[in-house]
């Protein structure tokens, strides 16, 4: 069976988010991304690039992934038959960087595979469970009362873990308060690479709060002062934008620079990347657990499947719909169940529909490439 790539289009899409987001590196009151259809012998696949409008959390960014799309990745896969995503990665080695581009499409290319051998994405990756255990991730707030109140409202909706964004001056009073509300809950905080070893001291309050992990608390490309930081403290360290591949794992790994390591695909420069950090971080017995970039149901689904391999050990930032958008560009939307998790979607590919006249309402540009 050949798998010949007939056209690539690019949706660059803008989606109101249901309440702003605010991290360290800033807030976001609408998402961007682009969305990534490919056409092949008869079938529609979809995949989502998770760069945003602004370098805050990559470098890369809509603006950016767009040219290197269309100028340097279409042109390596068009016309030709893509047998699978690890092909897909051998005609991606003369292009450095640009992870998420890369990501978008190769996501593509597995909805294709899944839509051709009539076989869901957890089925093809080997997932191990039906549903998968989720938190949320809970942007930074005015003051400690009103995280209080908005953590209030995420707990009565079922989520059962909880990931408070920090930055200088809203991190150790505004944890403490969550943690004196709710004693039990499974709780850990994402920096978002904001501080430098020169704040190790002030955060260290932070070990006494029963956390989960500290995510990504020193620079996006760090990872041997993370491994002085984690040497102060109990909570394990969980790195995020510092493993931009399954090698820096192994670095950080060998390093001793964290416990536990976020997976978000899309980073690692694609799906397949994030299976082999998942297969690597369980030789060493090191947890992982699916991170997100408040993607739309296409994504989310993607996340969802990869979540479902056995290592994904911790609750996974993937949310349900309602949590980021009122309306989303597929049909399906994914709800909380009351045991705190989301279903692993089941149908070929990654299991989602599109909503046509949703994907168009958000569209600002859109190019097709054949
Ligand atoms: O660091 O995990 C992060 C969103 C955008 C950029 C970076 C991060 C995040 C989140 C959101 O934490 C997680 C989600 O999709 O719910
Ligand atoms: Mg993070």
């Amino acid at each position: 069976m050949t798998m010949k790539i007939e056209s690539i289009t690019l949706h660059h899409i803008s989606m109101p988010l249901v309440a702003p987001f605010e991290t360290s590196f800033g807030r976001e009151t609408e998402r961007e991304c682009i969305i990534i259809e490919i056409h092949s012998e008869g079938l529609v696949g979809w995949g989502e690039c998770v760069a945003s409008y602004n370098p805050g959390y990559s470098y890369e960014t809509t603006g950016t992934a767009m040219p290197t799309l269309r100028d340097f990745i279409a042109p390596l896969i068009l016309s030709k038959d893509i047998k699978d995503a690890l092909n897909f990665q051998e005609r991606m080695a003369g292009i450095r960087g640009h992870h998420l581009a890369k990501a978008g499409v190769e996501m593509a290319i597995w909805d294709l595979l899944g839509k051709r051998g009539g076989k869901s994405l957890k089925q093809l990756f080997g997932g191990a469970r039906d549903k998968v255990e989720v938190g949320v991730s809970v942007g930074i707030q005015e003051s400690p009362g009103k995280l209080v109140e908005t953590v209030t409202d995420f707990v009565k909706s079922g989520y059962a873990r909880v990931k408070l964004k920090i930055k200088p001056g809203k991190d150790v009073t505004f944890t403490q308060a969550v943690r004196a509300a709710f004693p039990d809950i499974r709780l850990q905080v994402d920096a978002n690479s904001a501080y430098s070893m020169d704040d190790a001291d002030s955060l260290k309050p932070l070990d006494d709060l029963n956390l989960l992990l500290i995510e990504q608390p020193l620079f996006e490309d760090d990872i041997w002062d993370h491994h002085k930081f984690q040497a102060k403290f109990n909570t394990p360290v969980c790195l995020d934008e510092s493993i931009v591949s399954p090698r820096h794992a192994r670095y950080a790994i060998e390093m001793k620079a964290c416990k536990i390591i976020n997976i978000k695909p899309a980073r690692l420069g694609g799906l397949s990347q994030g299976i082999q950090t998942h297969d690597l971080a369980q030789e060493h017995n090191m947890p992982v657990w699916c991170g997100g970039m408040l993607e739309t149901g296409i994504g989310r689904a993607s996340n969802l499947a990869l979540a479902s391999l056995p290592n994904f050990i911790l609750p996974g930032d993937v949310s349900a719909s309602d949590r980021y958008y009122t309306r989303d560009i597929t049909h399906e939307r994914f709800v909380l169940n009351a045991d705190s998790t989301i279903d692993v979607p089941n149908k070929p590919g990654l299991g989602v529909t599109i909503d046509e006249d949703a994907l168009k309402s958000y569209t600002k540009t859109k190019l097709a490439i054949n």
